[in-house]
């Protein structure tokens, strides 16, 4: 860090910030950790299609994953974040043994081994149009449970309507959902039942239903560590991204003071750039923006920068000397005061710029990233930091 800091500032070109943000990314998708789900349910039940509208990329329909046990499969995210075991191509029914004996030797594995493949949370779907909760449902629900494993109970595909601006779940899903939960299996909520649509039927009239109550009941299960991973992960909640991200550009802030702690010339604004650079990356990893983009994001990230002194220098200029007593703090040095409000405004900017990023399409986001839209999106948000 500190090499660097002495470095770059005679070497801010491009190509230099460029790499400098790819192993800042590199980095901060490591320090993500991983968040690691086992998904279960008949075939048919809504599996891939659950996980494809939680966790925005498309990583379900992108095929089955590795089989690591008899009866299991695991996909690991190519950014490491997000592991998912499911038993995708057995049968629940004919292999449900074969899946515990499976299930059981992962869990003895990873408590024992290293933590990113120990499983955090199980999600076991049923469907709603099933309206059978069969025996051997129960004791492979009760078997997970007894290995330990925190099981959130899903029923997938319920129909829900919107009718003069209110939600309507079908009755016969809900009564349903009230009779498995009369069993009082030994999962997350006494046996609760999540009642879920993850795909809306415009011929149904049908609605998306109960994601955001299956991921908050996901992270009450899940361990802190793991936390972050499921924030990186998951496309439904952006709230959580934006406070962790908010999280990231506050500590960011703090360094940048202490930097500033003795004021820098306006013209050396760059010795902040490192320390700004890491912060962009840490956000762009917590918005789960996807490696394939990674070199679009690293010229969209090096862009903003180019030339960082002197526009570091402008937006000082332009933005904070006026909103300082008098001036008299800073005239042509950077104080701490200054490198915190800078570095600060140049987090929330990229922030709006992620939070935009992820409100498209996946095709899109390419091209927004490796086109100068990104770069002109962000400062056009850095103008409206005060
Ligand atoms: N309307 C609706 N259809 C769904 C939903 N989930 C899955 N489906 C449909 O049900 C079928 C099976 O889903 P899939 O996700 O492949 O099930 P899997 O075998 O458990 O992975 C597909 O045709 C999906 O389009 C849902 O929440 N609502
Ligand atoms: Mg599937």
């Amino acid at each position: 860090m500190a090499n660097e800091q002495e470095r770059l500032p005679l070497n801010l070109d491009a190509t230099a910030l460029a790499g400098l943000f790819n192993d800042e990314l590199q980095k901060a998708f490591e320090s993500l950790g991983s968040f690691n789900l086992a998904i279960f349910g008949k075939t048919g039940s809504g599996k891939s299609t659950l996980l494809n509208a939680i966790f925005a990329q498309a990583i379900a329909s992108t095929g089955i994953g590795m089989p690591v046990t008899k009866g299991m499969n695991y996909y690991r995210h190519p950014n490491g974040y997000l592991g998912i075991y499911d038993s995708e191509g057995f049968e629940m029914g004919t292999s449900g043994d074969a899946i515990l004996t499976g299930l059981d030797r992962i869990v003895s594995k990873s408590n024992s081994g290293p933590m990113d493949q120990r499983i955090h949370a199980v999600w076991y779907l049923i469907r709603s149009s099933d309206r059978r909760f069969e025996v051997a449902q129960q004791s492979f629900i009760s078997a997970i449970a007894a290995l330990g494993l925190p099981v959130i109970i899903v029923m997938s595909q319920v129909p829900v309507k919107q009718r003069d601006g209110a939600l309507e779940v079908h009755p016969d899903a809900v009564a349903f959902a009230k009779y498995i939960e009369s069993l009082k299996l030994p999962t997350f909520g006494d046996g609760k039942v999540f009642l879920t649509n993850a795909l809306p039927d415009s011929f149904n009239d049908t609605v998306i239903y109960g994601l955001q109550e299956l991921l908050n009941a996901t992270y009450d299960v899940v361990p802190l560590a793991a936390q972050t991973a499921l924030t990186a992960a998951q496309g439904v909640d952006t709230r959580r991204k934006k406070d962790a991200a908010a999280a990231v550009i506050k500590q960011a802030t703090v360094v940048a003071s202490g930097i500033g702690t003795v004021p820098i010339p306006v013209a050396d604004a760059a010795l902040l750039v490192p320390n700004q650079i890491a912060m962009i990356a840490r956000v762009t990893a917590i918005y789960g923006l996807p490696s394939s983009r990674a070199r679009a994001l690293s010229m969209a990230g090096s862009a903003i920068f180019t030339g960082g002194a002197t526009y570091a220098g402008r937006y000082v200029a332009t933005h904070l000397l006026r909103y300082l007593p008098g001036g008299i703090v800073v005239g042509s040095v950077i104080s701490g005061t200054v490198a915190a409000t800078l570095t600060r405004a140049i987090g929330f900017a990229w922030l709006k710029v992620c939070e935009y990023a992820i409100s498209l399409p996946d095709t899109e986001q390419e091209s927004f990233f490796s086109s100068s839209q990104a770069k002109e999106a962000f400062h056009g948000y850095l103008k409206s930091e005060k």
